[in-house]
């Protein structure tokens, strides 16, 4: 089996997304998920001048040497755009390679190791009470874990809270909105609103929270000892990790599990954090930390140390991340959960799937390859909208981290 040809589809269903198509001689042909959010285009042009022209006439079968002649071969390595171009491709090509072989992925890739991937849903509120609404309505909905963001009182547009009656969803048309922050409203706010969760309740279900990246490693510190009564599955991000060792001092003061990597587009961003176990879950996602053959790799060399997953599944991952991402969690040993934020329905009928939500677990289906599909002519009419993620300021107006 040969490639022929590869093209990119930009469509804009709700939220932009871009998708690779790679096609062969045999007809079969597979997606790859290129999306890198608010940063859309500069992958397409990775692709379009850069790799597209290598992949003509390669057996796409052959994903590991494919990885390595776009990895080592580009001589520039890692950083957000190349990793997840290179990861457009890997992805695409395992789907062409299950499809060939008449075979879901996760088969290719150690076969089934549970019956379903636990997820968790994203709860959200403009203060406690409706923070413990949004929880309930998941809980009825069958979710077994639940990341709960709340509007911080004397903070504008706290980080996961939706402006409107829209479901969240951070990325927005036009150039970037500015939200205000104020670390010390936060650390006073957030254990008040988990007490009331875990009173009102209990303790069956797993709830996290998301800090997207917004502390020192002291004030996380304190945040991660003053949640330990309400038991959380993890705190996420609770400080940014261009500083491997800032975790360390994290570690020292609290043991509530610790979970990041979203941001990360190569194993070695988490290398110290796994080693020195001062992490419990690896978040990297296959579409920005270089694909299938990459992220099965870190999964294995988290497993050594006890690392879980936890893969990132925010609405900026297309649904052939999503697919891709359920195939190696059924798979590897040490899968953690899984993140679920529905994408819109129009996004939806863009990409038919064959994954399903049952009962707070997701499954991947059994179609061969991945299960996705991209309709072409219903993306055309969704045509690519530039989009930014939000920043964020201080309240004296000093640029931080959003
Ligand atoms: C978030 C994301 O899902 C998460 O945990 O941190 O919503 C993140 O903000 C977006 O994916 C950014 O593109
Ligand atoms: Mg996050």
């Amino acid at each position: 089996m040969k490639i022929v040809a590869a093209r990119l589809i930009v469509c804009s269903p709700d939220r932009n997304f871009v998708t690779l198509r790679i096609d062969t001689d045999e007809g079969i042909y597979g997606l790859g998920d290129a999306t890198l959010n608010g940063r859309e285009l500069a992958v397409v042009a990775y692709l379009e001048e850069h790799i597209i022209p290598c992949l003509i006439g390669r057996d796409p079968f052959a994903t590991e040497d494919i990885w390595q002649y776009l990895y080592r071969g580009a001589y520039w390595r890692r950083g957000p755009v190349t990793m997840t171009a290179i990861a457009a491709v890997d992805v695409a090509l395992w789907d062409i390679k299950g499809k060939a072989l008449k075979t879901p992925v996760y088969n290719l890739l150690g076969g089934k190791s549970r019956q379903g991937a636990l997820v968790y849903a994203h709860a959200n509120g403009s203060d406690i009470p409706s923070a413990i609404d949004s929880v309930k309505k998941h809980i009825a909905e069958g979710y077994q874990a639940i990341r709960v963001q709340c509007g911080v009182p004397g903070v504008l547009s706290s980080y996961g809270v939706p402006k409107g009656d829209k479901p969240y969803e951070p990325a927005e048309r036009g150039l970037p909105s500015e939200s205000v922050w104020s670390t010390e409203k936060y650390l006073n706010f957030v254990p008040k609103l988990f007490e009331a969760l875990r009173i009102e309740i209990g303790e069956d279900i797993h709830l996290l929270h998301d800090v997207h990246h917004r502390l020192t490693p002291i004030e996380a510190a304190r945040l991660g000892r003053s949640l330990e009564p309400y038991h959380l599955f993890w705190l996420e991000d609770p400080t940014p990790a261009e500083n491997q060792e800032a975790f360390r001092l994290i570690r020292q003061h609290t043991v509530i599990p610790i979970a990041t990597g979203e941001v990360f587009n190569s194993f070695w961003d988490a290398h110290d954090l796994v080693r020195n176990q001062w992490i419990d879950y690896l978040r990297m996602t296959i579409v920005h930390g270089g694909g299938i053959t990459a992220l099965k790799k870190a999964a294995d060399f988290a497993a050594v140390y006890q690392v879980r997953t936890g893969f990132h599944g925010a609405t900026d991952l297309s649904p052939v991340t999503m697919a891709a991402a359920l195939h190696l969690g059924m798979a590897i040993h040490n899968f953690g959960i899984q993140e679920h934020m529905p994408h819109s329905p129009l996004t939806d009928d863009v990409f038919p799937h064959a994954y399903r939500f049952e009962e707070g677990y997701m499954h991947p289906g059994d179609a061969p390859g991945l299960g996705v599909d991209l309709d072409e002519s219903l993306a055309a009419q969704y045509p690519y909208q530039r989009a930014y993620l939000p920043v964020a300021r201080t309240l004296d107006g000093t640029l931080t981290d959003w």
